[in-house]
């Protein structure tokens, strides 16, 4: 029998992504960034083990594995699994202040495993189908499949029933770090409700990582940090806090997750189908709740304050993805994210964060304003779901230049493209790869 070697890849780009990847593998995880983020992070582990797969499916799977072994009883996959060897003080808020195994009991955190209490968007299901598909015999030889599909579905179960805060269906975050964009001027509104923890009663360990003026402030933190420990408080009980938001990234994940959950249980052997329509339902019921067809781009809705909150994040665009949205839906998108708010073909070579003509844009200051790549391949992705191939070609050629330049940035300036927080970023390599192949 012949033996068939893939040659080594030559492509700069290609070796680049690959040498982050290396350099950020711990033997069972991957993390962000060795500096700034050393923990292993929920949806960076599932956008890293998209671009893994192309790499080594096994690492892929184990990479999704090491996360959904840290599952609460609960169905909550937590934000971040922090791996003991590193110093507590490399990275705040660290596992002593989150308490998962002591005030998470109720909750049913793991005992030997130190979590956050808060969760992230659920790219997870999605990426597990993926995976799988990278490599089938392998997954099936492994019981891939098999072993995550009852966590997912827990994890699933979890966000549309204890999460459904606005009791329309869809899911609720109830932290700004749960939605994973930390600071976007779509929170400014809903934490004006929150006081702030005093600054002298934590400390940051970002800053020692990151320009001060890329980072959120002071203030943005004393909000985190109050909303943590009244949620950690209280035993991470869900429907108490301050801070609730129906967003449609997070929850347009949560559907196209749901679809990939159909089709793991349709490989599995059942039908799938019920699943694919609830995924449907929903799509109808985030279009009811956050569509504003004025603005041409969906909101987050202040479940607390009752209202949808005026700004254009680049959240608001990430419904794309969804197959099963109506046809003026996607033209009214795409005709958002090419116009003046975002730019595109016009000024920004990747989706910028946050409404270009909006009054808080800062191009530098993280979720503000700034480029990342995650959004971008979610955007080039649906764009190609609804046929718009011109422009995902076009857009995957910014990703791939603007990934090489900028040294596999965490985010970039949206106009030149320059490189801002961390280089040799997880999710930047692993996406790369994606785009690659
Ligand atoms: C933090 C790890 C995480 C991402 C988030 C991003 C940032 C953590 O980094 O949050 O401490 O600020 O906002 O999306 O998952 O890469």
């Amino acid at each position: 029998r012949a033996l068939v070697y893939d040659p080594p890849p030559t492509d700069p780009l290609h070796v680049g992504a690959v040498r982050v990847l290396e350099a950020n593998w711990t033997g069972t995880s991957t993390v962000p960034s060795r500096g700034l983020y050393p923990h292993q992070w929920s949806w960076d582990s599932a956008f890293i083990a998209i671009g893994l797969r192309h790499l080594s499916p096994l690492r892929a799977q184990t990479e999704l594995e090491t996360l959904l072994a840290a599952q609460w009883d609960d169905g909550r996959i937590p934000h971040i699994v922090f791996n003991p060897s590193v110093p507590l003080d490399a990275y705040f808020p660290s596992p002593d202040f989150w308490r998962s195994s002591t005030a998470g009991r109720a909750a049913g955190a793991p005992r030997t495993v130190q979590t956050s209490g808060i969760v992230q968007p659920p790219v997870h299901a999605l990426a597990v189908w993926l995976v799988h598909r990278a490599d089938p015999g392998l997954s099936h030889a492994r019981g891939f499949l098999a072993r995550m599909y009852p966590r997912l579905a827990a994890w699933h179960r979890y966000l549309l029933h204890r999460r459904d805060l606005g009791g329309a269906g869809l899911a609720s975050v109830v932290h700004p770090w749960e939605q994973g964009m930390d600071n976007s001027p779509c929170w400014d509104a809903p934490l004006t409700r929150v006081t702030p923890a005093p600054a002298r009663s934590f400390r940051r360990a970002d800053l020692d990582h990151g320009a001060a003026e890329d980072r959120p402030t002071d203030l943005d933190y004393g909000r985190y940090v109050r909303l943590a420990a009244d949620y950690r408080d209280a035993e991470y009980r869900d429907g108490g806090g301050e801070f609730a938001v129906e967003d449609p990234a997070f929850n347009a994940l949560l559907i196209a997750s749901e679809h990939a959950l159909a089709a793991i249980a349709h490989e599995l052997g059942a039908t799938g189908t019920a699943r694919h329509a609830r995924a449907e339902r929903l799509t109808r019921v985030l279009r009811e709740r956050l569509w504003d067809q004025a603005a041409g781009v969906f909101r987050c809705r202040d479940v607390r304050g009752g209202g949808l909150i005026p700004e254009r994040s680049v959240s608001g665009l990430m419904p794309l993805l969804l197959p099963g949205l109506p046809r003026e839906t996607v033209a009214a998108l795409v005709n958002t994210a090419y116009g003046p708010h975002f730019g595109l073909g016009s000024g920004t070579r990747l989706p910028p964060s946050y409404d270009l003509l909006g009054e808080a844009f800062d191009p530098h200051r993280y979720w503000r304003g700034p480029a990342w790549f995650n959004t971008a391949w979610l955007l080039e992705r649906g764009l190609r779901t609804h046929g718009e191939l011109a422009r995902a070609d076009a857009l995957r050629e910014a990703f791939l230049d603007v990934a090489g330049t900028s040294g596999y940035a965490e985010y970039v300036d949206p106009f030149t493209g320059e490189a801002c927080g961390a280089t040799g970023f997880g999710w930047t390599a692993a996406l790369t790869l994606d785009l690659l192949h």
